[in-house]
């Protein structure tokens, strides 16, 4: 099955994760491929989920724009910190992926979701009418859906296995389990990447609510303890990066608060979905059906949209 459903067999390589939209690999014979026995290939499928389904139906060249706009937000992101990148493409690129996989460099991953906000919605906004915090951050009163932040929060989540939801933890969570430089490390960097983030796109007239990133370090880090100086903690950003999946991308100019906005890239689906045209419900527990072909034309255009105004490239179908 390729290049759309569940993991294609790939030459050279062993199938070893899947997430709901991405596929992950092991080189079989690192020598063979002329990489090391450190990397991995990381391939975005054609996959859209919505409603915590992954719909039946692919988005073409969803992954390859995925992959270019995560590879261009690297890119910029360098001078702030580095990243599991090897190449795009080259000989360890199956031909049945080009241009939606990357060989990355295989990193010992920090277990912790780390999100930054600098606008409250969804699970964010939730926990802050319950208890008026996020992940232990207490918000000023008065704020309300889509509000801009103050200052950008940081609001990790454990990793939860596919099919479980990941839980909020506290700032002070992430010092249990790594050391307070590590955490504060990875909590300034999330936050750095999305203000920079937001930098760049909103000279192009789009605002990113939040986003979520993983690190990892190098794979010979050697433990060195809580009190390491948090310097010369070698964090690499690794999974991908200000791409729609991981964030939520805002017409600047529609952005109220107070209304829910309109989502950059699944409206679409999810507009169809919830429409009487689709026959589903969300509630019904049956999976949703196959999107009709203006949903999916009309969602390719928002990716291809995305990529273009945030990157000032034009992206070429072929
Ligand atoms: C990323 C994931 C995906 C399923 C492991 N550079 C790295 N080194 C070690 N591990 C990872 C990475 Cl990116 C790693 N994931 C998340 C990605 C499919 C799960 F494409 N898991």
């Amino acid at each position: 099955m390729s290049p759309d459903g569940r993991a294609p067999d790939l030459p050279g390589y062993v199938h070893i994760a899947s997430g709901k939209v991405r596929d992950l690999y092991a080189p079989r014979d690192p020598a063979t491929l002329g990489v090391g026995d450190d990397v991995m290939l990381m391939v975005a499928s054609n996959r859209i989920s919505a409603f915590d389904y992954v719909l039946s139906t692919p988005i073409p060249d969803k992954g390859r724009l995925l992959t270019a706009l995560s590879l261009w937000w690297f890119e910029q992101l360098e001078p702030l910190v580095g990243n599991h990148v090897l190449a795009a493409t080259g000989p360890a690129i199956p031909d049945a992926v080009a241009g939606r996989a990357l060989v990355v460099r295989r990193l010992r991953m920090l277990p912790v979701e780390c999100i930054a906000r600098s606008y409250l919605t969804g699970s964010g906004l939730i926990e802050y009418r319950d208890r008026g915090s996020v992940c232990g951050v207490t918000l000023p009163q008065g704020l309300t859906e889509a509000s801009r932040l103050d200052a950008t929060i940081f609001t990790p989540t454990t990793k939860a296995a596919l099919g479980h939801h990941d839980e909020p933890m506290t700032f002070d969570d992430v010092v249990r389990l790594m050391g307070r430089p590590l955490a504060a490390r990875i909590r300034d960097l999330t936050c750095e990447i999305l203000e920079r983030g937001n930098e760049l796109a909103r000279e192009r007239g789009i605002l990113i609510a939040d986003t979520k990133v993983e690190f990892g370090l190098p794979l010979d880090t050697v433990e060195r303890g809580p009190l390491a100086a948090a310097g010369d903690v070698p964090v690499l950003l690794a999974d991908e990066v200000l791409t729609p999946d991981s964030s939520r991308f805002w017409p600047a100019a529609d952005w109220q608060p107070g209304v829910a906005q309109r989502s950059f890239d699944k409206q679409y689906v999810r507009d169809w979905l919830t429409s009487p045209a689709s026959g589903w419900h969300r509630s019904s527990g049956s999976p949703p059906p196959p999107l009709p072909p203006n949903v999916v034309e009309a969602t390719r255009a928002t990716y291809v949209s995305a990529y273009e105004t945030i990157t000032g490239r034009s992206f070429d179908r072929a």
